[in-house]
């Protein structure tokens, strides 16, 4: 029984644990906010784990939480770690030894993955390290204040002390936040000001979208789809960065934001796809992007005429191969999108958008290197992970309304198709596998956008299957052929299930 008596409560033997924990990621927190917002731990280890995760694993986030996996991501890794903080108190009920060792053993796993990390410098260790020295520190000094017996006295110290660290805890990682805002990448954006395209789009014609049956035809910067391997987005400040050309070209060489905003600025309305995109899904959107054509900047680099890839590379080591032809042809250096600089989760200050390839192979954000080489010789971040190496957006279309019911008689159906570059010639529409009837194309803007349509079918009550298919300018009818997005792009036919009455 004397054993027993010198045991922490479970309630204080987990409380210990999860100041700790709590504790050790404030205070990596707070460290990393005075040297770079990445050397969090937490962060460092969401990155890595982001890395490591098995690609099927990662294409079914993207595919079931989309723009949200970054958020499901940072509860769930909280969870873990509460869970983890629990069991190590629970363990520790005796002596503090067990949860210290497991202590250690996570404080471990934050180390490596900050020294791992492709972005950080060498200080940035010191924020993992201070972690560890606060979780193991606040997890003993709980402990040895919970140690029985407990007199009136010591619980009143205990839930002082409890108290005043959680305080302290709370101060650490809000001056974490704020200190790791401090780079203001919005002053650098702010600084940019407008962008006035030396040569704007053509103006947008009204008859371009069927809104509100169809989106808006250009995405606005808040809506537009987001997707990317970065759990906390690179904060580069347009004064700081600087792009590198070099690999098979006759002259590298070394670009500042300042020499590009001294070229004469393009705007082009594209619409950019992620290869993820299932068939009826959302990760699609358009935007008037603002930038130079690669193939300038490029004119004084002089492409090798051996070199087929454009490897890239961004601020925070994400890579990206394009063939050089399509950058050659439609390839841009974008700064801008709808007039503004690119928003910071969009690549600011520089991005890579070329039309007609998905994005994981063409629409490098943060972009900081630009090698030329061949294919094969350097293999960029998704190809290592199974996918394509080629990707080349396939000809598709989407039903945007009606969906889940509709009344009975006359139904306007609508949505978008899109087959960048090709641009789309024909889309059709038809119920329970009847007839197709020809839908109406809204006005096109040019290929390498997406194009609205809308057709009249006529819907008897009960359960209603409508499905639509577009053809593009090169005769291609879309598969109904299904196939998954990896490793190159889903195909088959969107079908929506009305419920008709
Ligand atoms: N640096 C970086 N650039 C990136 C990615 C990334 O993970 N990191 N993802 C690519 C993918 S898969 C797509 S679909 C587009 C999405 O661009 P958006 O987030 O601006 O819509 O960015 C591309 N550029
Ligand atoms: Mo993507």
């Amino acid at each position: 029984m004397e054993t027993s008596e010198n045991r922490l409560s479970a309630g204080r033997a987990i409380w210990a644990g999860v100041l700790g924990v709590v504790a050790a990621v404030a205070v990596g927190h707070l460290v990393a906010g005075l040297l770079d917002g990445n050397a969090s731990p937490l962060i460092a280890v969401g990155n890595t784990a982001i890395d490591l995760t098995p690609a099927p694993v990662k294409d079914w986030a993207i595919a079931t939480f989309g723009t949200a996996d970054k958020i499901v991501l940072l509860t769930g890794m909280g969870v873990v770690l509460l869970g983890v903080a629990a069991v190590a108190g629970l363990l520790s009920r005796r002596s503090p030894a067990p949860g210290t060792v497991l202590a250690v053993v996570v404080g471990a796993l934050g180390l490596i993955a900050v020294m791992v990390r492709p972005d950080l410098g060498q200080l940035a260790i010191l924020a993992p390290l201070a972690s560890l020295f606060a979780g193991v520190g606040v997890f003993r000094l709980m402990h040895r204040l919970a140690r029985p017996p407990m007199e009136s006295a010591d619980r009143r110290k205990f839930l002082r002390t409890s108290a005043g660290v959680a305080a302290g805890v709370g101060l650490a990682g809000l001056g974490g936040q704020l200190l790791g805002n401090r780079t203001d990448v919005e002053a650098s954006r702010a600084a940019v000001g407008a962008l006035k395209p030396a040569q704007p789009a053509p103006p947008m014609p009204p008859s371009a979208d069927f809104v509100p049956r169809t989106p808006r035809f250009i995405t606005s910067n808040r809506d537009f789809y987001r997707i990317d391997t970065a759990l906390s987005v690179p904060k580069v400040l347009a004064e700081d960065w600087v792009l590198r050309i070099h690999g098979a070209v006759d002259k590298e060489l070394t670009l500042r934001f300042a020499d590009i905003r001294r070229m004469p600025l393009v705007e082009r309305t594209v619409t950019l796809t992620c290869v993820s995109n299932e068939v009826g899904g959302d990760l699609i959107s358009t935007s008037n992007f603002i930038g130079v054509p690669l193939k300038d900047i490029l004119a004084d680099a002089g492409v090798k005429p051996g070199a087929d890839q454009l490897f890239s590379t961004s601020a925070d080591g994400w890579t990206c191969g394009t063939p050089v032809a399509d950058i050659m042809q439609r390839g841009l250096l974008a700064i801008g999108m709808n007039g503004e600089p690119l928003p910071v989760e969009h690549g600011f200050p520089a991005r890579m958008v070329v039309p007609g390839l998905y994005g994981y192979v063409s629409a490098t954000k943060w972009v900081v290197d630009m090698e030329f080489n061949r294919f094969g010789d350097k293999d960029p971040y998704w190809l290592t992970r199974g996918w394509a190496q080629r990707g080349p957006i396939k000809t598709q279309s989407r039903i945007d309304s009606p969906r889940g019911s509709a009344k009975a008689g006359k139904v306007t159906v609508a949505g978008i198709a899109w087959a960048q570059p090709r641009g789309v010639a024909k889309v059709e529409v038809r119920v329970d596998g009847r007839d197709w009837v020809t839908a109406r194309l809204a006005t096109e803007v040019n290929p390498d956008t997406w194009r609205m349509w809308e057709a009249d079918v006529d819907l008897a009550p009960g359960e209603r299957t409508v499905e639509c298919r577009a053809t593009d300018r090169t005769g291609y009818v879309q598969t109904d052929a299904i196939a998954l997005p990896a490793p190159d792009g889903a195909t088959g036919w969107h079908s929506v299930r009305l419920s008709v009455s």
